[in-house]
């Protein structure tokens, strides 16, 4: 299993990144603590200069892991269950720019935030779940085409009103049916969701296509409540070996964040593994 450190360029101050600042010194500082690959969260993805980042990743050995978008829909507001056909097209659009910078970086793209609420009328529940059937099934196919894996995040109810177990993740990833479209495994929203998080990552087996590995209290792994060994297991059980992404608040602050969520999840590795 590699490791991901979360950066973003935004000054947005409500998601859970370890660092924030220029886009230059982001990949310096990941590397500096031997990560394996760094995840960027963008609001815009013409925020950043596509060359710049393409030639930090090759300069740093750093590959970009995946984009997320969730500042799309906390900063913009845009998201695809909207009942505003407008903001549903911008989201739309928005991610399609997310799809070719990952195209040029080789990573991948993550739907969490974007994917919205239903709200509590059935029939206008409906609707704005064919709205995001549609939208996300504009932006696989647009994956597709350039070899961009799309990853589907749930989140839990008090962020999303629908799509928060890896249930529903899955029944939405069938009727879907793209072969590019994977499941975001987030520790964080599975500790209020899932009735066992081991079981959930056995079931997911090979849909799962990346991790985001935080603590119940959203700080890096070690800090709070989760059976972060039980997960692992669960991951090694499945000969999962993809990215474990620390998407978790820079608290006490982000040195040790960095600096302890790594060490502590590769001794219950090793652990584990001998
Ligand atoms: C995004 O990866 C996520 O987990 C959201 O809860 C961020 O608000
Ligand atoms: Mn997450």
């Amino acid at each position: 299993m590699r490791f991901a450190a979360t950066v973003t360029p935004s000054e947005a101050r409500f998601a859970p990144i370890l660092l924030r600042g220029p886009i230059s010194e982001l990949f310096s500082l990941v590397s500096q603590y031997e990560y394996d690959g760094i995840e960027v969260h963008l609001r815009d993805p013409h925020d950043v200069d596509w060359d710049e980042m393409d030639d930090l990743s090759r300069r740093y050995s750093l590959p970009v892991t995946t984009l997320g978008t969730g500042m799309a829909a906390g900063m913009d507001g845009l998201t695809f269950s909207d009942p505003n056909e407008g903001v549903r097209r911008r989201a739309v659009d928005r991610v399609k720019e997310h799809i070719k910078l990952a195209a040029r970086l080789g990573s991948a793209v993550t739907i969490g935030s974007l994917n919205g609420k239903i709200g509590f009328d059935a029939e206008e529940a409906n609707r704005r779940r064919e709205h995001h059937f549609s939208c996300l099934k504009e932006c696989c196919t647009a994956a597709a085409e350039m070899d961009v894996t799309i990853l589907l995040e749930p989140l839990n109810r008090y962020e999303c009103d629908w799509l928060n177990t890896l249930e529903d993740t899955l029944t939405v990833m069938e009727q879907i049916g793209a072969g590019n479209l994977k499941y975001l495994a987030d520790t964080f929203h599975m500790n209020i969701e899932e009735a066992n998080i081991g079981a959930s990552i056995r079931s997911a087996g090979i849909s799962l296509g990346y991790v985001h590995l935080v603590d119940s209290n959203r700080c890096g792994p070690g800090q709070g409540h989760l059976a972060v060994s039980d997960v692992l297991r669960a991951l090694m059980d499945i000969g999962y070996d993809g990215y474990l992404s620390f998407e978790c608040l820079p608290k006490p602050d982000a040195d040790r964040a960095l600096r302890n969520s790594l060490s502590y999840v590769k001794t219950l590795l090793d652990k584990l593994s001998s």
